[in-house]
């Protein structure tokens, strides 16, 4: 899964991509201090499958991971070649989800480029870029695809249709989101649409502040938004922390911890936005592993994402949840209990599941 950051110059994108990485990308007192794109792929830890991966004997655990793609800061007018522009933007085209970083601490240190704090303000600033790159998207699109459907191509047709409705929808300033790909339409080789991806805003908020602003959460919502509060150079430090001297911190400053800890809600809330159920293969001596599946597809799925191989020579699944496992102490126990239960290609896969796919290779 990919995640694409956006956000104003100086909001606290990198700040947010260090924590989340440690990966030490530049963050620094200055506009436009990312110039280079930056991947950081972060594994996503589930304290089922560690339980699990130590009941079943694993040798090891190999985490699902989520890339994070920071970029440059987008200012108003970037469309027409202000700032760095939008040439950045095409970078995260092919992200699953958008997260947008807002700044709303009131450090007077830092450098706002519009001369003041103003959340909304800024996050429809961003949201109207960001409509202008897709707009220019489907309008070069469409003159392509208009020759092709002129010949009749009934594909074509289908998407010359989308893209003038996709037209009207952004003139309008609106969201690519609010029109739906139609089924004739192969999504690898049309354009790909910022606007319509699923968001996540994080308020950049003060040290020690765990609220979204009111605005933000509202905005959030009215566009089936997720929403959290981060405090993007707090979290920066701590993830250079120890763990001890970390937690020691987060409960002087009142900070979230575990699940409620803010990096915890991004991840978390990016998982959210697509839908996603983990499930997780366990094996004796073997690496454990976790996986992710979008809610509602199959066994079938599931396999296909372990090994095309495996899906190809799909047979049967042995599927538990993972707290019977657990309960079961192992597969063997599992069995004679009757939970794990034998499941055929059309089983829907339920979030925790740890399955092993029979097939013949
Ligand atoms: N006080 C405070 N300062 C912050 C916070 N988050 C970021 N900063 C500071 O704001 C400045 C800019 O942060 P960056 O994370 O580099 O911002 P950016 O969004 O990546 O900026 P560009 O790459 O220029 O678009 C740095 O000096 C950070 O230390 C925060 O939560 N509180
Ligand atoms: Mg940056």
């Amino acid at each position: 899964m990919k995640v694409g950051i956006v956000g104003m110059p100086n909001a606290g994108k990198s700040s947010l991509f260090n924590a989340l990485t440690n990966a030490g990308a530049e963050a620094a007192n200055y506009p436009f201090t990312t110039i280079e794109p930056n991947v950081a792929v972060v594994p996503v830890q589930d304290d089922r499958l560690t339980r699990v991966a130590a009941v079943i004997g694993a040798s090891s655990i190999v985490w699902d991971t989520v890339d994070f793609h920071d970029i440059a800061g987008l200012v108003r007018g970037a469309h027409e070649g202000e700032g760095l522009g939008n040439q950045f933007l095409a970078n995260i085209r092919e992200t699953d989800a958008i997260v947008h970083v807002v700044r709303a601490h009131g450090d007077d240190a830092v450098v706002h480029p519009e001369g003041s704090v103003d959340p909304l303000r800024d996050i429809e600033t961003i949201e109207t870029e960001l409509i202008f790159a897709d707009l220019e998207q489907v309008e070069r699109r469409l003159e392509r695809v208009v020759r092709t459907a002129r010949g009749g191509d009934r594909a074509a047709v289908a998407e010359e249709a989308w893209l003038r409705a996709l037209l009207e929808e952004l003139q309008a300033g609106r969201p690519a989101r609010g029109i739906p790909v139609p089924d004739e339409v192969d999504r690898g080789q049309s354009v790909h649409l910022i606007t319509a991806k699923p968001v996540l805003f994080v308020a950049n908020v003060d040290e020690g502040g765990q609220e979204v602003p009111e605005a933000v959460r509202r905005h959030a919502e009215a566009i089936g938004a997720g929403a959290v509060a981060v405090s993007s150079r707090l979290e920066a430090e701590l993830s250079e922390l120890d763990d001890e001297d970390a937690a020691a911190m987060r409960a002087d400053l009142g900070a979230g911890t575990g699940a409620d800890a803010p990096l915890e809600l991004v991840v978390r809330g990016a998982f959210e936005l697509l839908q996603l159920n983990a499930f997780f293969t366990v094996g004796a001596g073997k690496p454990a592993q976790s996986w992710h599946l979008r809610r509602g597809l199959t066994a079938w799925h599931a396999a296909g994402q372990i090994h095309s191989d495996i899906q190809r020579g799909f047979v049967r699944a042995e599927v538990i949840a993972w707290d019977d496992l657990l309960a079961a102490g192992g597969y063997a126990q599992a069995r004679e209990q009757g939970t794990l239960r034998l499941e055929g290609r059309d089983y829907a896969m339920r979030d925790g599941d740890v399955i092993t796919v029979k097939f013949t290779p």
